[in-house]
């Protein structure tokens, strides 16, 4: 028993997740529909011990289906989203298609379940519920706690952005170009336009009119939106490294009120999600009102695919 559910993009890295994450937290479901591209249709997988058929996303792919975990990018969020809302289902996207628009919430469970409120499931009614992107759910994870204690009136973060973070074929270049540069051959550049094995560069999402890239100003606007602080002061530096699927951020936080390094400990010690790492009195601000924090996290799994799932378990 359980809600009749769709894995929108489900050949693609956060795609193969989704179904790891469901079938490990044994999500209740009725039926599952895989879908993909006219590309990957007909494929077949095994997901519960069963044999499924990759289905061609279409119009039609929603008829009864009550949850949609979307994944297939933003171009395709944007065309089959508002369909399937249409027709009663809750989406659940992936993307940043929705993400800053004002009436679909964008949650990360452990911070504003709250959002999403208003959202049920079984009442017949679609909705889209948007999943953020994986620099700020790591980030906000362990910022997040320590907003509440002592607010945050300022966050610098770099970022060290896995192959991951930009799919499937992203993590084959890397490891593709890792052989070809130990054998002395030239890499192979498909996805990135430089050498990623064994170099360091600005992450690759398009560069901004003020000279950001646009992941950097995601870590910027989405904190404000989860918060509900548009007055919070956050900049970013996003890097993409060439490590395989966990995303590392080094966080600056300037608080309004004073907040030392073994209470952070503390706090963050008893979060749900979260393991302490390195915390350290920030020694360029006076007193206890700075702390710089390093943060990982898996960026398929609570970058996306299980943050996705954690909604969709709110929802039942
Ligand atoms: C990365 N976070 O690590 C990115 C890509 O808004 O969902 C995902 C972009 C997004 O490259």
């Amino acid at each position: 028993d359980g809600p009749s559910v769709s894995v929108v993009g489900v050949t693609g890295a956060v795609g193969q997740e989704f179904l790891s994450v469901l079938s490990d937290r044994s999500f209740p479901y009725r039926s599952i529909r895989m879908l993909a591209s006219k590309r990957s249709a007909g494929k077949h997988l095994t997901f519960d011990g069963r044999d499924y058929v990759v289905e061609e996303l279409t119009p039609d792919s929603f008829d009864g289906v009550d949850i949609a975990l979307f994944s297939a990018g933003g171009s395709i969020s944007k065309l089959f989203a508002p369909i399937a809302v249409e027709k009663g289902t809750i989406v659940v996207d992936n993307s940043s298609a929705f993400r800053m628009d004002e009436n679909v919430p964008l949650v990360i469970p452990e911070v504003n379940p709250e959002a999403m409120v208003h959202v049920k499931l079984g009442c017949g009614k679609g909705a889209l519920i948007a999943n953020p992107n994986c620099s700020t759910i790591i980030c906000l994870m362990a910022a997040t706690p320590l907003h509440r204690r002592s607010k945050v009136k300022r966050m610098v973060v770099s970022t060290y952005q896995a192959a991951s973070g930009a799919g499937a074929a992203a993590m084959e270049e890397l490891e593709q170009q890792t052989r070809e540069v130990l054998e002395g051959k030239e890499p192979t550049c498909k996805i990135f336009k430089q050498q990623y094995a064994f170099n360091l560069f600005s992450h690759n999402a398009p560069v901004l009119s003020n000279g950001y890239n646009e992941e950097e100003m995601k870590l910027v606007k989405e904190t404000r939106k989860i918060w509900n602080d548009m007055n919070v002061k956050v900049t970013a530096t996003c890097i993409r490294v060439p490590v395989m699927r966990a995303h590392a951020e080094s966080v600056n936080l300037q608080f309004e009120n004073p907040l030392d390094e073994d209470t952070a400990k503390d706090i963050l010690g008893e979060c749900p999600g979260c393991g302490v790492g390195r915390i350290r009195r920030d020694v360029s601000q006076d007193g206890d009102y700075g702390l710089d924090i390093f943060v990982c996290g898996d960026q398929i799994r609570k970058g996306a695919a299980l943050n996705a799932v954690q909604i969709a378990e709110m929802l039942l």
